[in-house]
């Protein structure tokens, strides 16, 4: 039989040089401890290598013969691989709400991100819209958390790392209105106390940028 979870290949995860889709991917890999290769592509490149990819788009996580595309279900892949896909299938199904609830955030932000307005709408975003968002998943955060500081159960799941990269697409956005809501910046803080996940953002393999530079915001490196 051909387990995939006994065989030692080093993976390799294909992205753009930002963070992006493939932000959650590395976070996950990291906190394994795994030995990772990356294949950055320079977005110029793009047209030329586009074609070469099922579905013409990327993130692609690789594992010997392996080839998984969809970043979600790298995602879930991984949760499986390390076992931070909760613990029993209450578990495993309120890390799907989870992975959920911050897929519709992160579009939601991204979108907004992308917006050929953006300059012009970013004040009332960050009155009005980015704060109902933080208030409700606040809200969830103390309902679904029975204290533990994670997301899911009593310890870290795969979903944490995907809360944890949402919050930090929105820190460099608004800092100042993250920083209203004490207990997600709680939760901010705890993960990147992690030491291995500390040792990757103070790392030169964290590419510095959020989003290319096509975007409206996000397209430039961030000083801290
Ligand atoms: N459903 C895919 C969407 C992937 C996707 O939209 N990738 C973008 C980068 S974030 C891409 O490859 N864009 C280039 C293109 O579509 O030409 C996933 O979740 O991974």
């Amino acid at each position: 039989m051909n387990d995939l979870h006994t065989e030692r290949v080093v993976p390799k995860v294909t992205y753009f040089d930002v963070r992006g889709r493939a932000e959650v991917i590395r976070l996950l890999l990291e906190e394994a401890n795994e030995v990772y290769t990356e294949r950055l592509i320079k977005i110029d490149d793009w047209p030329e290598l586009k074609s070469n990819f099922t579905f013409g788009q990327v993130p692609v996580y690789e594992e010997g013969d392996l080839l998984l595309n969809h970043c979600n279900a790298i995602y879930r892949y991984l949760g499986r691989k390390y076992e931070v896909y909760g613990d029993g299938t209450l578990e495993h199904a309120q890390c799907d709400i989870v992975q959920e609830i911050f897929g519709d955030a992160q579009a939601n932000l991204g979108d907004f991100y992308w917006n050929p307005d953006f300059e012009m709408l970013r004040a009332d975003y960050e009155k009005n819209e980015l704060p109902v968002m933080l208030a409700n998943l606040e809200d969830l955060f103390c309902t679904n958390q029975n204290n533990s500081g994670y997301w899911v159960g009593n310890r870290l799941s795969f979903v944490d790392l995907i809360a944890w990269h949402f919050l930090d697409s929105v820190r460099p956005f608004s800092q100042p209105t993250l920083d209203r809501f004490d207990k997600l910046s709680e939760f901010k803080c705890l993960i990147e106390s992690r030491p291995k996940i500390s040792a990757y953002l103070e790392s030169p393999r964290r590419p510095k940028t959020l989003t290319v530079a096509l975007s409206p915001f996000g397209g430039t490196p961030e000083t801290s």
